[in-house]
C-alpha cells in the first residue's frame, strides 16, 4: 500500500479524499493557497505545506511547487482530485518522472483521451456507438461542407483538444459553416493551444448520461453503473443521480460492457468516466474523464463501493476489492451542487463568511463539505460550499429525502443556491425524470418558485408543519448555540 499521500486539491474533494487516507491508515499531506490556510482540508492533513498564493497559476496549478513538496513531505503519491491538474498529462508525467506515484491513469493514456477525437476513434473501435461526424480533424472547407451534408444539418463543431463544452459551435445550416470553422479554429488555438477541431451531429434535446468505470494494474475492469447529469446550466451540473431513470438493467448491462471492454483496449488505470449523450433510446460517447468527478457519491450510494479508496488500492499495486458480479445498485441516489451563488441574479457567486453552518444529518444523508461555521469561501476558486447526497429505497423516496434535508441545511452569511434545489424537487418533469440538458432554461417557472422559496415564510410555503422561524429549526438551534458560546468563551 502507499505510505503517504499528497493531495494536490483543495476543498471539500481534499476532504473527502483524505477521508479515504484516514480509513486506510495512511497519513495525508495538504498543499494550500494563501487564502486557504484556515480551510478544512489543511486542519484535516497530517501536514500542511504553504504553496503560494490566492491565483491558481501560482499555487494549485505550480506543477514544480507540488512536486517539490511532496519530495519535502516523503510522499509516495499525489492525488489530483477534480480540476486544477487532475486531466493535466505533463503533470503525471513529471510527477512519474520524480519516481511518485500519480493516482490517476499514465499520462500516455491521459494525453489520448485528452485528444477528443483520438478518443473517439479508440471508443468507436471497440464498438461503443459514437455521434454521428468526422474520424478525422477537419481543416479544409471543402471538406467541412462535404462531411456536414453527409451528416446532415444542425452539427456542431468542437476543438479536439477541448471538452467540458468550451469553444463548441453549433452550425443550423451550411449558409454558416465556413465562418463557424474559421471561429472555432480560433477559439480552438487561443484557448487550447491547438486549432484542431472535427465536426459532430448535432443533437438537440439529448440527455447526459456518463459511466463510471475502474480498472487495475492486472487487467480487471468494471464499471459501477451511470449516473444522469441533465440538470446543468452553462456546462455547470448542478444535480446528478444514479440511476438514470431512463437507463432499464439490460441496456445499463450492455452499455456497461462496451465501455468496459474500451477502457481495456486504451491501457486505463485507475478511475474514470466515460460520458454520453442520450437521445431518443440511444447512446453516443462524447468524451472520457480521466479523473474523480465530482458527483461520484451518488454512484457510491448506490453501489457502495468506495471509489476513492479503489484508486488508491489501484494506485499502490492492488487488484479491485470488487468484481463486476459483485456490483448491484440497490435504491436511488440525487445529490444537489450547494453553492455560494444567487439563483436569482443569474447564479452570479457570493462568496463571503458563512455566519451560521449547520448540515443536515440522519437516515440517508452525506454531505461532503470543505466548510464550517465562522469559514469564509473565497472569491479566487469554484462556489461549492458543499455536496448534499441522498439515498431512498426509490426514487421518490430519495426525492423527498432531499426536501427533508434542504429544510434542515442551515447557511446564513452568504446566499446559496438552496432555494433553486427547493424548487426542482417539486418541479413536475423534474419529479417525472423527465429530464434533459436544457432543463433548466426550459423551465421558466422555477425562478417564480425561487421566488417564492427565498421569501421569509419559504418553509410554511412547502409543508404546513415545517417551521418558518430559522431558530426554531431543531438542527439549527445546536449548531448555532454552540457556533455563539464557542464565540463568547474565546472574546
Ligand atoms: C453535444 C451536444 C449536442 N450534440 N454534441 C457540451 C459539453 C461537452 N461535454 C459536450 N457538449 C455537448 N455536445 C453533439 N453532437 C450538446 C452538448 C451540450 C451538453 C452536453 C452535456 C451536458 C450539457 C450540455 C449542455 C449543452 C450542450
Amino acid at each position: 500500500m502507499l505510505k503517504k499521500i499528497l493531495i494536490a486539491n483543495r476543498g471539500e474533494i481534499a476532504v473527502r479524499v483524505m477521508r479515504a487516507c484516514q480509513e486506510l491508515d495512511i497519513p495525508c499531506v495538504a498543499v494550500y493557497s494563501e487564502v486557504d490556510k484556515d480551510a478544512l482540508f489543511v486542519k484535516y492533513a497530517n501536514e500542511a505545506y504553504s504553496i503560494g498564493p490566492a491565483r491558481a497559476s501560482e499555487s494549485y496549478l505550480n506543477i514544480e511547487k507540488i512536486i517539490n513538496t511532496a519530495l519535502k513531505s516523503g510522499a509516495d503519491a499525489i492525488h489530483p482530485g477534480y480540476g486544477f491538474l487532475a486531466e493535466n498529462a505533463e503533470f503525471a508525467a513529471a510527477t512519474k518522472a520524480a519516481g511518485i506515484k500519480f493516482i490517476g491513469p499514465s499520462s500516455n493514456v491521459m494525453a489520448l483521451m485528452g485528444d477528443k477525437v483520438a478518443a473517439r476513434g479508440v471508443m468507436a473501435k471497440a464498438g461503443v456507438p459514437v455521434v454521428p461526424g468526422t474520424e478525422k480533424c477537419v481543416t479544409d472547407p471543402d471538406h467541412a461542407l462535404k462531411t456536414a451534408s453527409k451528416i446532415g444539418y444542425p452539427v456542431i463543431i468542437k476543438p479536439s483538444g477541448g471538452g467540458g463544452g468550451i469553444g463548441m459551435t453549433v452550425v443550423p445550416d451550411e449558409k454558416r459553416l465556413v465562418e463557424a470553422l474559421e471561429i472555432t479554429q480560433k477559439i480552438a488555438a487561443n484557448t487550447f493551444g491547438i486549432g484542431d477541431v472535427y465536426i459532430e451531429k448535432y443533437l438537440t434535446n439529448p440527455r447526459h448520461i456518463e459511466f463510471q468505470i475502474l480498472a487495475d494494474s492486472h487487467g480487471n475492469a468494471i464499471h459501477l453503473g451511470e449516473r444522469e447529469c441533465s440538470v446543468q446550466r452553462r456546462h455547470q451540473k448542478l444535480i446528478e443521480e444514479s440511476p438514470s431513470p431512463v437507463v432499464t438493467q439490460e441496456k445499463r448491462n450492455r452499455m456497461g460492457d462496451l465501455v468496459v471492454g474500451a477502457v481495456k483496449s486504451a491501457g486505463y488505470e485507475c478511475a474514470g468516466t466515460v460520458e454520453f449523450l442520450y437521445s431518443e433510446g440511444e447512446f453516443y460517447f462524447l468524451e472520457v474523464n480521466a479523473r474523480i468527478q465530482v458527483e461520484h457519491p451518488v454512484t457510491e450510494m448506490v453501489t457502495g463501493v468506495d471509489i476513492v479508496k479503489e484508486q488508491i488500492r489501484i494506485a499502490s499495486g492492488l487488484p479491485l476489492s470488487v468484481t463486476q458480479k459483485q456490483i448491484q445498485m440497490r435504491g436511488s441516489a440525487i445529490e444537489c451542487r450547494i453553492n455560494a451563488e444567487d439563483p436569482l441574479n443569474d447564479f452570479a457567486p457570493t462568496p463571503g463568511r458563512l455566519k451560521e453552518y449547520h448540515s443536515p444529518g440522519g437516515t440517508g444523508v452525506r454531505v461532503d463539505s470543505g466548510v464550517y461555521a465562522g469559514f469564509t469561501v473565497p472569491p479566487h476558486y469554484d462556489p461549492m460550499i458543499s455536496k448534499l447526497i441522498c439515498w431512498g429505497r426509490d426514487r421518490d423516496e430519495a426525492i423527498n429525502r432531499v426536501c427533508r434535508a434542504l429544510y434542515e441545511y442551515v447557511i446564513t452569511g452568504v446566499k446559496t443556491n438552496i432555494p433553486f434545489h427547493r424548487a426542482v424537487m417539486k418541479n413536475r418533469r423534474f419529479v417525472k425524470g423527465n429530464i434533459d440538458t436544457h432543463f433548466i432554461e426550459e423551465e421558466t417557472g422555477l425562478i417564480e418558485d425561487i421566488k417564492a422559496l427565498s421569501g421569509k415564510g419559504q418553509i410554511l410555503a412547502d409543508k404546513l408543519h415545517h417551521r418558518s422561524d430559522l431558530k426554531a429549526r431543531v438542527a439549527a438551534i445546536a449548531a448555532s448555540v454552540v457556533y455563539q458560546q464557542m464565540q463568547t468563551t474565546k472574546s
